[in-house]
């Protein structure tokens, strides 16, 4: 019944292991909660959380659809907040690729002394006139040998229910687990209540927010933020920075990606990853209706692949997330009608705009609503000049929800791998797709991904980003090092999944996109697709393949798009490119990178001095001028 003094959930917590009771009590006296509640997963705790937060009115019922509910953040709290993001080793080396001249641009590095310091200060009493939360989840599918069990102790009833959603939460979980270790999460909003004082409906404490991982001892620690990726502790900050640790030590991948089963008008099907950097397309690819007649895609995940190598060399992947948080603007139900025909039952929005009919509206979802209650939760008339819903808004859905969901996505083995895409937001001079000529030159273009800054992480302007393998927010560990695991494990597999580079994101002249994108993207993937079985010949160019100019299906296209500005590889544009991807190999991963990549490297400079004639569209780079 109790615990240190703590009624937990008011009855007996049965079935807990004790070394789960000890840690429990350990960050209670810390805390110091009112009382404590360990989650057991059922709907009916499910109904009774959502409840007390409507009646708190932290949670806004969605009348118009099933199940479905707003939480509008505070506005000082609506990305993942990159600076204050740390992982703590003893060795700053086993973070940051280099530290005589660190930059923290790719890990920020604490020592375990400062972070105990910082955790002293922040933490004690943190959880005053609230209840604390105790949420035991599996990452994976509970019992898979390749999943992991976490637990998130919490003082947010809003990051407990969406933990449900994304994650399999439960007393199964415990079960499974028994006496071995986990991976220990602790949260807090940061926004202690003195007796009598009254909560904010978006408890949060900017300017004290820090993320911080140890991944030598498998602990997260959050405060002050209640954002999803600051606070759903099992994904970013179990399934990729502690995880991509763990796969190191154990020879697998935890990777930012989506993972698809393509199945095409001769009925093969074949399973792809790619990984794009934070609102670049990842959950839109992933669920993509095809416009070619014959072809199927189907979902396995959207945001965060494991990838292990199999007994027989194949590379397999797993989803260790239960649900979608996925970017709210710009889905409608031409661009991603399956995220549309997901969302709207048992789903938890955030920051979107609240319509009169008990509604959701976005930018990019359809007409504007004559009015409605914005993100802020202020009146919107459809003349405002402000956005209605927050750029970053979210829907936090179930997989299970989705109807193009692969037969397979809980497969405990993983599905095969027969492709690997990494892509950006790139308005010039980077082509629609191409194909790396070999593994190591994979690894390269994966180090070499640059993209414009997106709403999704706390950013200013539009300004082009180095965002290796979409994972600089992510690395557990020393990239140099990352590096080098991914060149291991090309060692590893038997045929290893030929490596693309998409981009649907290339300007024209006019400053518009020359390519139509979604649905029309499996145009893309059906090039990729028969290069992997190699039945298609492509033109090789400085970057790699790249498609003839016939080579991509484009019939039945409204607008004729324009291929060979697609597809083009000025020279200008890619000897200052490859001069940039030198210096900043130098200056931010300097000598922990392999030397395979100053290989690569080298071989792109000579590539492009070689194609060098492939310089119609030279001045295209120079014409572009950064719209909006
Ligand atoms: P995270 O959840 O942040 O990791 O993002 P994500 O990679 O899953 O991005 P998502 O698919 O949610 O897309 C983000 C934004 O890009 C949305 O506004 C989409 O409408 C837009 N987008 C996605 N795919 C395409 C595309 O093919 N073309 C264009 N023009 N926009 C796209
Ligand atoms: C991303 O930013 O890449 C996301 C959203 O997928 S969050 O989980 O908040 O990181
Ligand atoms: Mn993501």
């Amino acid at each position: 019944m109790v615990a240190g003094g703590w009624t937990i959930n008011g009855v007996e917590p049965n079935g807990v292991p004790s070394h789960v009771m000890e840690w429990i009590q350990h960050w209670a006296e810390i805390c110091q909660p009112t009382d404590i509640h360990i989650m057991d997963g059922s709907d009916e705790e499910d109904q009774m959380l959502k409840k007390m937060m409507v009646e708190q009115g932290v949670l806004i019922p969605l009348t118009k659809y099933q199940n479905c509910y707003l939480a509008r953040t505070d506005p000082k709290d609506v990305a993942r907040t990159e600076a204050r993001t740390v992982i703590s080793t003893k060795n700053k080396i086993d973070t940051h690729p280099v530290t005589d001249t660190y930059s923290g641009k790719l890990g920020h590095w604490i020592s375990p002394e400062d972070l105990d310091k910082k955790i002293q200060s922040l933490f004690p009493g943190c959880m005053n006139g609230r209840t604390m939360y105790v949420i035991p989840f599996s990452m994976g599918p509970v019992g898979s040998q390749l999943s992991r069990i976490g637990i998130e102790i919490t003082d947010s009833a809003y990051v407990s229910v969406c933990m449900r959603i994304m994650t399999r939460v439960g007393r199964q979980v415990l079960n499974v687990l028994g006496d071995s270790p986990f991976v220990k999460g602790v949260h807090s909003v940061g926004a202690p209540l003195k007796p009598g004082e009254h909560s904010a409906l978006w408890p949060c404490n900017p300017d004290k927010v820090l993320i911080a991982h140890k991944p030598e001892t498998s602990e997260i620690i959050s405060f002050g933020s209640g954002y999803g990726g600051n606070s759903l502790l099992g994904k970013k900050c179990l399934a990729l920075r502690l995880g991509s640790s763990i796969a190191r030590k154990e020879g697998w991948l935890a990777e930012h990606m989506l993972i698809s089963g393509v199945t095409m008008p001769n009925g093969q099907k074949k399973y792809i990853t790619a990984a794009f950097p934070s609102c670049c397309g990842k959950t839109n690819l992933a669920m993509l209706q095809p416009k070619l007649p014959g072809y199927k895609v189907t979902v396995v995940g959207d945001d965060i692949a494991w990838l292990h190598p199999d007994e027989n060399g194949q590379l397999r992947a797993i989803n260790p997330e239960n649900g979608f948080f996925g970017v709210a603007p710009g889905t409608n139900f031409q661009s991603n009608p399956y995220a549309m025909a997901s969302i709207f039952k048992d789903t938890i929005f955030s920051n979107v705009a609240l319509t009169p009919d008990g509604g959701v509206w976005w930018e990019g979802m359809g007409p504007k609503p004559k009015s409605c209650i914005d993100w802020r939760g202020k009146p919107w008339r459809a003349s405002s000049s402000t956005p209605a819903a927050h750029p970053n808004s979210r829907f936090c859905t179930p997989l299970v929800n989705c109807p193009v969901l692969d037969p397979a996505w809980e497969d405990p083995h993983g599905v095969p791998v027969s492709a690997i895409f990494f892509g950006g937001r790139r308005p010039s001079g980077v082509p629609l797709i191409y194909q790396a000529i070999s593994w190591e030159h994979g690894v390269f273009m994966g180090a070499a991904v640059k993209s414009e800054a997106t709403a999704a992480a706390e950013f200013k302007g539009k300004q082009i980003m180095h965002d290796p393998f979409s994972m600089r927010p992510f690395f557990g560990y020393n990239f140099g090092d990352y590096l080098r695991h991914w060149l291991s494990i090309g060692k590893l597999l038997k045929n290893p999944p030929p490596i693309f580079m998409v981009n649907w994101f290339r300007r024209g002249h006019d400053g518009g996109l020359l390519w139509p994108g979604f649905g029309d993207n499996i145009r893309v993937l059906e090039w990729a697709l028969n290069r992997s079985a190699g039945q298609l010949p492509a033109s090789g160019r400085c970057v790699g393949w790249v498609p003839t100019h016939d080579g991509l299906d484009i019939h039945g296209l409204e607008e004729s798009p324009d291929m060979e500005a697609l597809l083009a590889t000025p020279t200008r544009f890619w000897r200052e490119e490859a001069a940039e991807i030198r210096q900043y190999f130098k200056s931010e991963i300097g000598d922990s990178l392999p030397t395979e990549m100053w290989r690569q490297l080298d071989k792109l400079d000579k590539r492009i001095e070689v194609f060098s004639d492939y310089n119609v569209e030279e001045d295209e780079y120079h014409s572009y001028e950064p719209i909006g």
